[in-house]
């Protein structure tokens, strides 16, 4: 058992009690990938696995699961809802590297600065994220041209210590899906042409900026190489465009 895998296992088993849950199609290739990395006793293995779902309000459910001993865990979770819905993403980034664990957790907002929009799906999160807040000190220093994708519910910690992320990330981790899976539940359609484009901006908006400066790239390409990463990123992890019609 590795440290994420209980974070993933809630999360199906979840999303299998509370959405009419499909499978979602993974590029062949890119369900599961392996690499022995370093040289000598350095040596080390690194699985890399991919869970993908979606449903009838939700366009991508999609985990990317990284195994690598000790001191290389990750597990990058998002979920794209369809674009008929205002519904903001779901995003965590569980990230255990030799210097330490660095965890975000989200709803990552359509429309950051909209106060409505905020009242919607900011405001019920809040109490969440400040019963944790107390455990799950803010981590500091993150890219600034990030800073419009996250919401004022943005949970960022960082830590050294494994019981805190099996503890309280764990169980921030589980509300966090579970009002989020209450958000989907209330959702209803948008049919206002307007409406409809600006979510359709805001996906694009946030989907080039995670495939254009995704963290992973660079220990992607050191595992796996450059082709399998960018196809893996444009082809899989944010493949909205891919999945567009072309507009005439
Ligand atoms: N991040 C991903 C995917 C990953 C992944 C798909 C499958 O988006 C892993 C793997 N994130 C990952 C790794 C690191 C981070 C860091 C390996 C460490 C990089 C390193 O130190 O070498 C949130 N993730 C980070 C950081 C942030 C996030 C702020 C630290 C700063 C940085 O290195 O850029 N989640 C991340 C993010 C957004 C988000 C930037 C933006 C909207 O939702």
């Amino acid at each position: 058992m590795t440290l994420y895998q209980p974070f993933l296992d809630y999360a199906i088993e979840l999303l299998h009690q509370r959405l009419e849950l499909q499978p979602y199609p993974i590029p062949e290739g890119f369900d599961s990938k392996f690499a022995v990395v370093g040289k000598g006793a350095h040596q080390s293995e690194v699985l890399t696995t991919s869970h993908a779902f979606q449903s009838p309000k939700l366009r991508q459910i999609r985990a990317a699961h990284v195994q690598g001993g000790a001191a290389l865990q990750v597990l990058n979770f998002v979920i794209f809802p369809q674009l008929n819905y205002d519904l903001p993403f779901f995003g965590g980034d569980l990230v255990t590297l030799p210097g330490g664990h660095l965890i975000a957790l989200d709803m990552q907002p359509l429309f950051r600065d909209d106060l409505d929009y905020q009242a919607k799906f900011t405001q019920p999160i809040l109490p969440i994220f400040e019963k944790y807040q107390k455990d799950l000190p803010w981590g500091g220093d993150f890219p600034e041209e990030a800073q419009q994708f996250f919401s004022p519910a943005f949970l960022w910690t960082r830590s050294k210590d494994n019981a805190v992320v099996e503890t309280h990330v764990f169980a921030a981790f589980k509300e966090y899906l579970q009002a989020y899976l209450d958000f989907v539940a209330q959702a209803e359609p948008v049919t206002n042409p307007e409406k409809l484009q600006s979510i359709e901006d805001a996906h694009l908006r946030y989907l080039r900026y995670r495939a254009e400066k995704d963290p992973a790239r660079g220990m992607f390409n050191r595992f796996y190489g450059p082709e399998w990463t960018e196809e893996y990123i444009h082809g899989f992890l944010f493949d909205l465009e891919r999945k567009m019609p072309i507009k005439s």
